[in-house]
């Protein structure tokens, strides 16, 4: 896994339906992502926040909500992941709501085409994020990354990456799904993407649940993580802007980590849709970096291997 990091903050809430997540990278912070990091042995470097428009906080106009600053955000990070990327640092993105997954993915999949690496998605979300104009219930743009990622949408979004779509939906598994609207369902059945809902991680276990999206990777394979935080349970995660019952519990969740840093190709992360302003004392941003901890290696022992049963 790579050594040096970049933290890359965003402070937006330009795709979204609540206001402040645009306060997500501060509380992340505050949190202690840094020292925590660093206390692994990571060279960390915190790059800031990046600036872009204001959220004018207007209502949805042809099925999108701020499309024009939405392209603005997503462009300015396009080009700072892409320059981590290329002084071979891991990008690691505060957000800022989860809009902000296509500026991140698309310049990590324009990365992997320049450097012929394989890449893989883990998307863990209570929400497929797949809808488009046509289908939104509410034409927040955060409901659209992946089918934007997919070449679903207008030009100015998913042309960010510079070919659209910016990726192939097989490259895509999402885990923890649990709400999904009518039309969007269709779509995400018509693209073939995998999803291993709530459902599925009730009957079938987070373990084998993470075996089968991790399955098929080499060492060739970037692995980029896109944590929205509205995965966990709200019961505690409640610092979300879009909180849906029934997510992954503290265990789970932490296991789901365990076994992305078990496969050592990590190599970015983006942190979405934290609210501070919905947030209890810290907490969800507390527990997101705890999280984040296991993504890059904490275990209660030294294991050498994953216990095997
Ligand atoms: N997120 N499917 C709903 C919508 O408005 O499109 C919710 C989307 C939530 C998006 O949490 O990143
Ligand atoms: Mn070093
Ligand atoms: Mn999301
Ligand atoms: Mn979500």
């Amino acid at each position: 896994m790579q050594h040096h990091i970049s933290l890359i903050g965003v402070p937006t809430d330009i795709g979204a339906g609540a206001r402040g997540a645009s306060m997500g990278p501060e509380a992340l912070r505050v949190a202690g992502i840094r020292s925590v990091l660093e206390s692994h042995g990571l060279d960390v470097l915190d790059r800031g926040n990046l600036s872009g428009p204001p959220n004018p906080w207007l209502a949805p106009a042809e099925g999108y909500r701020h499309l024009a600053e939405v392209v603005e955000w997503n462009q300015t990070l396009h080009e700072a992941v892409r320059a981590e990327l290329a002084q071979a640092r891991m990008p690691i993105v505060l957000g800022g709501d989860h809009c902000l997954g296509l500026g991140s993915i698309s310049a990590v999949a324009r990365h992997c085409r320049e450097t012929g690496k394989k890449l893989r998605v883990l998307w863990l979300d209570a929400h497929a994020d797949f809808n488009t104009a046509a289908l939104t219930p509410s034409g927040n743009i955060h409901g659209m990354p992946v089918a934007l990622l997919c070449g679903h949408g207008p030009a100015p979004l998913t042309g960010i990456g510079g070919t659209t779509p910016a990726i192939d939906a097989g490259v895509v598994r999402q885990i923890g799904i649990r709400s999904v609207d009518a039309g969007e369902k269709r779509l995400v059945h018509e693209a073939g993407l995998e999803v291993f809902d709530m459902r599925y991680i009730d009957e079938m276990g987070m373990r084998h649940t993470m075996e089968q999206a991790l399955m098929g990777m080499d060492h060739n394979t970037h692995l980029h993580v896109s944590f929205d935080v509205d995965f966990l349970d709200p019961e505690i995660a409640p610092g979300v802007g879009t909180t849906v019952p029934g997510g992954p519990t503290y265990r789970e969740a932490q296991l789901c980590m365990e076994m992305i840093a078990d496969t050592g190709r990590l190599a970015s992360l983006d942190v979405m849709e934290l609210n501070p302003a919905l947030d209890v004392r810290n907490r969800t941003a507390e527990l997101a970096v705890d999280l984040i901890e296991s993504l890059f290696g904490k275990s209660t022992l030294m294991r050498k291997t994953a216990p095997r049963a």
